[in-house]
């Protein structure tokens, strides 16, 4: 079992590289639930709906979120009865985020939802998300205003500067079933590029997973979002800055180096190598912008094939 502990749209496009290298039914992905909000009464979980839509070949491939081929006359109606529509809910996304609540209100857990939604878009590999109990990211700006992630990323657009980051709900919250058997039972781990502060974030504060990864640190890989000092997407670059990181591959490293013995950096960032090696980290080289389909596989086979870290 390969299992890899994923946000959004990076873990997305890594996971549709792996599942060309390596057979779905061996892929476990955890997917993080701390971007999760209740919106018009609606449960949705954004990194788990993009990593179905892109792995059904169903996502949006210029926004890398929500589904192809939209129709917007739900968010249209709802405008003109001056609801608030800044979280672009699509007609078909609606469909997921209609079943995805109405299973819960059932007494579904979120696994088994996530389960029935993935199958039904016939995605081969297990996707779970991090835990069924509520976890939600939140940011304290410098501004002093408190707010929800989606807030932060989408209404404020992240251009807004961060003082602290949580994770509410998280010491509370339990591993979904399966997720620390995936981490105890894979052959190797890999953290996805995914913004390590608040994509990879809640996932490694849910009691537990942290603990399984600094163990078993030497299996594990991670990819590096940022490259060249700046983040393909989001907001990932100007919060490790905020947080007293460095917004670079090194800053990555340092960032994960506790649960993560090696680093995969992109050619870009070669030079930094060394520095990273000097963290206790082992960075690998390699090409990491998923342009293609061919080069996302490329980057899961390097991300595989590396010898298991010494440092
Ligand atoms: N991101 C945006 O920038 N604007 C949106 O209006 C938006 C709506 C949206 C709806 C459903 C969904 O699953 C994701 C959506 N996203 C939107 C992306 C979302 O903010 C994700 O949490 C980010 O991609 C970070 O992972």
């Amino acid at each position: 079992v390969i299992t890899v502990v994923c946000g959004g749209v990076g873990a997305a496009r890594l996971l549709a590289g792996l599942v060309q290298v390596v057979d779905p039914a061996e892929i476990v992905a955890i997917g993080n639930t701390g971007d999760d909000l209740v919106l018009h009464g609606l449960s949705i979980s954004p990194d788990l709906d993009t990593i179905t839509y892109t792995l059904a070949g169903e996502v949006n491939p210029e926004t890398g979120w929500g589904r192809r081929g939209e129709s917007w006359s739900a968010m249209a109606a709802l405008e003109q009865l001056g609801g608030p529509s800044w979280f672009r809910l699509g007609d078909r996304d609606l469909g997921t985020h209609l079943f995805r609540t109405g299973r819960l209100a059932a007494g579904g857990s979120l696994t088994e939802v996530t389960a029935e939604i993935a199958t039904a878009f016939g995605l081969g590999l297990t996707l779970l998300p991090m835990s069924d109990d509520p976890v939600r990211t939140r940011l304290e700006l410098v501004s002093g205003e408190d707010v929800s992630f989606q807030e932060y990323f989408v209404r404020l657009q992240h251009d807004v500067a961060v003082r602290t980051v949580r994770f509410d709900g998280a010491d509370a919250a339990h591993p979904a079933p399966g997720v620390l058997e995936a981490l105890e039972d894979a052959a190797r781990i890999v953290i996805a590029p995914s913004n390590p502060v608040v994509s990879i974030g809640p996932v490694l504060a849910v009691p537990g997973i942290r603990a399984i990864l600094r163990r078993r640190r030497a299996d594990v890989t991670a990819i590096s979002p940022i490259v060249g000092g700046a983040a393909l997407k989001g907001p990932a670059d100007r919060l490790l800055r905020e947080l007293g990181a460095e917004s670079s591959a090194a800053g990555v490293a340092a960032w994960l180096a506790d649960v993560a013995a090696t680093l995969i950096i992109d050619e870009v960032d070669r030079d930094l190598a060394s520095e990273i090696t000097r963290l206790g980290v082992a960075a690998r080289v390699t090409e990491t912008v998923m342009r293609t389909p061919a080069l996302a596989a490329a980057l899961a086979a390097f991300a595989l094939d590396g010898t298991v870290a010494t440092a």
